[in-house]
């Protein structure tokens, strides 16, 4: 197989005289090359190959010590106005992002081999897809790409002589923090990332491609790339409704995807299909809905607390041809252990930093953002339609994240307006997934706050926009598992049980579930969740419905503090919202 797309080919000349390779290896997407990939990184520790009975195809890698999560501090928007960026992405101009990387590319992959990756986000040939070519230095990311997307001869023919691809280019250089840079430059179609090793900062089709450049993209064409899981309920009669999510990395987005649904609703004949777990592309179909596709191969979960009860379906699909990163490595049988997988830690282990590790320690022996890269086909509950390159079509939109107090398990917005509102105030406590402080209550519009490529002020006016063009759009609901009583403690079991707000919300949906009018939304009344089998009391579920007027209030402000910054950016519809909204508390 050889590169025949004249770009491809220009694109790469001039990225190897940059970076001055020792060779370049295109990726054919055959299991014979990438076996041979494997080979030879097992054979530099770059990975461990693990049990094979227990185990098969399975790879341990560990990363850096100090590179074991997204560097949000570190990703640029480089867009030509500092504005285009806006005030929630750290900025850069095009000129001084090329210089100041080209400078850190400069012959960083000298004595290394550059692997050339053509890969499809979304099905090879799908009206829906988009492709990209990533160059790394990295087996380790050539291996994740080949699980996490679509790779190799047949996305080069797809291609054909055409321009249209992304351009990515990642080297690892010294992993210098200092000099860790993952830039994108949405105008030129490139991503440059430099001097990580780490998922979501160097698989560049994921958060780089598939959200930042392609919500860009979206905004320009007239469709949406978001970070939502996407699920099918199937009912007793074989009708499947889908849902989109939005949360916010590490809250659980993997786990709701592949939702075992509880007793009550198994033995009626529900099911639930996974059709994604972390990103949606979605466009307006011919038949006026909204239909979703998920534009990834494979799943990139957080490891610590997936465990037979909270996601066997995940577990299952980590069985065979995975890669884990950062998990605890048992010594007596050659596999994999993570806090939460269940409990029995290994006596003879390795951490994640691959030193010798006593569980007994009270020190954590995976990283709490170590990760397992799957293949989606190896998903139980994975959805029929996953390869259907129409999509599926999108009943509701729900936005969550992890709030103690404010928010109630959920509720449902008036409009899509008001949904978009919904959205726009999301906010989280942060977690491992991005390196700084877990815990801290911080604003993340749509799950986006690290994923919007452009200025989040034009992107609300995108959704308010799009609102206007979807003749059956979604209804949009916000949910939060993680509310806590007085002493601290989460009231909701979460996992399968999700499941009970999930039926409400279709019940809204076709009209059939009840709700009452709060100054924040719909809310069901505590008859209108089933609770048969959940353990869940009435009074617990009366507290999880709560809205408390004075959290609510001070909300209000930190919204009004927040929009602030977005000045003339901020939709008018959205400043109405806040407005009335304010006039709902009283
Ligand atoms: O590291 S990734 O960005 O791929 C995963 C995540 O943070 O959601
Ligand atoms: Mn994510």
């Amino acid at each position: 197989m050889e590169i025949l797309n004249t770009s491809v080919l220009a694109w790469l000349e001039k990225m190897k005289a940059l970076t001055q390779p020792d060779s370049v290896v295109l990726i054919d997407g055959s299991e014979v090359q990438l076996d041979e990939l494997r080979a030879q990184a097992v054979a530099t520790g770059e990975m461990i190959r693990l049990n094979e009975e227990k185990l098969p195809g399975c790879y341990l890698h560990r990363t850096a010590v100090n590179d074991v999560a997204r560097v949000e501090h570190r990703t640029f928007i480089c867009s030509r106005s500092k504005e285009d960026a806006g005030p929630t992405n750290n900025w850069m101009s095009p000129e001084d992002a090329y210089a100041k990387l080209g400078k850190l590319f400069d012959g960083s992959m000298r004595g290394r081999v550059m692997y050339v990756i053509p890969y499809s986000m979304g099905i090879v040939g799908s009206p829906f897809s988009k492709i990209g070519v990533e160059l790394t230095d990295s087996i380790y990311v050539v291996l994740n790409m080949a699980i996490m997307t679509r790779i190799g001869a047949q996305v080069l023919e797809q291609l054909g002589d055409e321009p249209d691809f992304v351009k990515g280019l990642h080297a690892k250089a010294q992993l210098d923090e200092e000099n860790r840079y993952i830039c994108h430059f949405p105008e030129d179609n490139t991503i440059w990332s430099v001097n990580s090793g780490y998922g979501g900062n160097v698989m560049l089709g994921k958060k780089c491609f598939a959200l930042r450049i392609a919500s860009h993209l979206g905004r320009k064409e007239g469709w949406f790339a978001e970070h939502m899981l996407i699920l099918g309920i199937e009912d007793p009669k074989g009708d499947v409704r889908y849902i989109c999510a939005a949360f916010p990395s590490a809250c659980g987005k993997t786990n709701l995807a592949m939702l075992i649904p509880p007793e009550v609703y198994r033995k009626k004949g529900y099911r639930v299909w996974c059709v994604g777990d972390d990103i949606a592309w979605l466009r307006i179909g011919p038949d006026g809905r909204l239909w979703a596709v998920n534009p990834e191969n494979g799943f990139f979960g957080v490891a610590p607390g997936t465990n037979a009860k909270s996601n066997p379906n995940a577990l299952a699909s980590v069985s065979r041809n995975a890669i884990f990163t950062n998990v605890v490595h048992n010594l007596d049988d050659n596999t994999v252990w993570w806090e939460g997988l269940d409990k029995n830690p290994p006596q003879n282990a390795l951490n994640w930093k691959g030193e010798k590790w006593d569980p007994a320690s009270g020190e954590k022996g995976a990283h709490p953002n170590s990760r397992f890269t799957a293949p989606a086909k190896n998903c139980q509950c994975l959805s029929p339609e996953f390869e259907n390159p129409q999509g599926v079509p999108i009943s509701a939109i729900i936005f969550g994240g992890r709030r103690a107090k404010a928010a109630p398990l959920v509720y449902q917005s008036f409009s899509w307006e008001h949904g978009v509102f919904v959205g726009s105030i999301m906010a989280s406590e942060t977690t491992a997934a991005a390196s700084g402080k877990v815990g801290v209550v911080r604003r993340d519009p749509m799950a986006m706050l690290p994923f919007c490529g452009y200025n989040m002020g034009d992107y609300w006016a995108h959704w308010l926009e799009m609102g206007k063009k979807i003749p059956s759009p979604p209804k949009i609901f916000n949910v939060n598992w993680f509310r806590q009583d007085d002493d601290g403690n989460i009231i909701w079991p979460g996992y399968g049980e999700n499941m009970r707000a999930l039926m409400w919300i279709l019940g809204r949906c076709e009209e059939k579930a009840g709700a009452q009018l709060t100054p924040i939304g719909f809310e069901p009344l505590p008859e209108d969740i089933e609770l048969e089998g959940s353990g869940v009391s009435r009074e617990t579920l009366e507290a999880l419905l709560t809205v408390d007027f004075d959290v609510w209030r001070s909300e209000a402000a930190g919204i009004r503090e927040f929009y602030q910054k977005f000045g003339d950016k901020l939709p008018k519809e959205l400043a109405a919202q806040i407005e009335a909204f304010e006039k709902r508390l009283g």
